[in-house]
């Protein structure tokens, strides 16, 4: 089989009231809706179960925590696996997660690959964390990622399931050409990612258009530098008075838009995939071992 009907599931707003259980309801509903149309494999966003609530400055570590899973799958998420177990549909999922590692509480932004089966095959956690550490006091809402979540130790893994390769990105990862090209060279020949990007830039008074076309342009020159199908999956709309973009899409090996989401609400958008148009390309053009000439690539690793 040389197709794969992936969806991409965008969620509007969560609220800070709104709870867990309710937002599960959300994905499952999405999920149903995805399988009616034949979706096999579903990508759902970054920090898809609460509020992007990075954008708050606490200084009570129980107020944070509260964001996080110490367990995946849990009493409040079960239900989404075994849906997906009956359905027989995997899916992508981005949440907040604290874990007991090394003899400490670690805390990352991670994403979880689950198959048909229902089981989790993979497990990525964001290595680039954007935004700052400290309260600022000089902008409208905080960024603070690089406080409340450690840099992923994992790499940038890639999972054979669904009769193809699929690598896993967060967010702020598919700005860098580099996340796509590691896991291009470990076989990937799709990535799914989920995002949560303020509208507003706080570092710079950007025109609102330049917001949409960054986050394209990036997305469409890696999947065709890469040869690979890429999923972008928002968080859009007003959380609580502050705004995410949406443009949810589906990006095929040739760079174009197939697919893309039409609300900043929660919506399903689908591609029937063709697990081989990537091929020519990383036969040609981008033949890695033929034309890749690393030993000029060093100052990328080195500093
Ligand atoms: N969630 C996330 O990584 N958002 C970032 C915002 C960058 S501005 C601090 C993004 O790259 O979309």
């Amino acid at each position: 089989e040389s197709s794969l009907k992936i969806g991409s599931a965008q969620l509007g707003p969560i609220s800070l009231a709104e709870s867990r259980y309710d937002v599960v309801k959300r994905l499952l509903a999405l999920l149903y809706k995805a399988h009616s149309f034949g979706v096999k494999f579903i990508v759902f966003p970054e920090l898809a179960l609460t509020t992007f609530f990075p954008r708050y400055w606490m200084t009570n570590q129980v107020d944070v925590d509260r964001y996080f899973e110490t367990k995946m799958p849990n009493e409040v998420t079960q239900p989404l696996f075994d849906a997906a177990k009956k359905l027989g549909i995997g899916f992508y999922l981005g949440f907040a997660e604290l874990s007991e590692e090394d003899n400490r509480i670690r805390r990352f932004n991670t994403s979880i690959l689950v198959g048909p089966d229902g089981k989790i095959i993979g497990k990525y956690r964001k290595i680039h964390l954007p935004g700052h550490s400290e309260k600022r006091d000089d902008v409208p809402f905080q960024h603070l990622e690089k406080r409340y979540f450690e840099v992923g130790n994992l790499g940038f893994g890639t999972w054979p399931v669904f009769g193809t390769r699929v690598g896993m990105a967060i967010c702020n990862d598919r700005r860098w050409p580099e996340t796509y090209r590691v896991m291009a060279l470990r076989g990937a020949r799709v990535v799914v990612l989920g995002f949560n990007t303020p509208t507003e830039n706080i570092n710079h008074d950007e025109p609102l258009h330049l917001r949409m076309f960054h986050h394209r342009l990036v997305m469409q020159a890696a999947a065709y530098q890469n040869g690979m199908w890429i999923v972008a999956t928002a968080k859009a709309g007003y959380e609580d008075g502050f705004h995410l973009h949406g443009g949810s899409c589906i990006i095929s090996p040739t760079g174009e838009i197939v697919s893309q989401s039409t609300t900043e609400d929660d919506e399903v958008i689908v591609y029937d995939c063709n697990l081989k148009l990537g091929d020519y390309i990383l036969n040609s053009v981008f033949n890695f071992k033929k034309h890749r000439r690393i030993e000029h690539y060093g100052p990328i690793t080195s500093q």
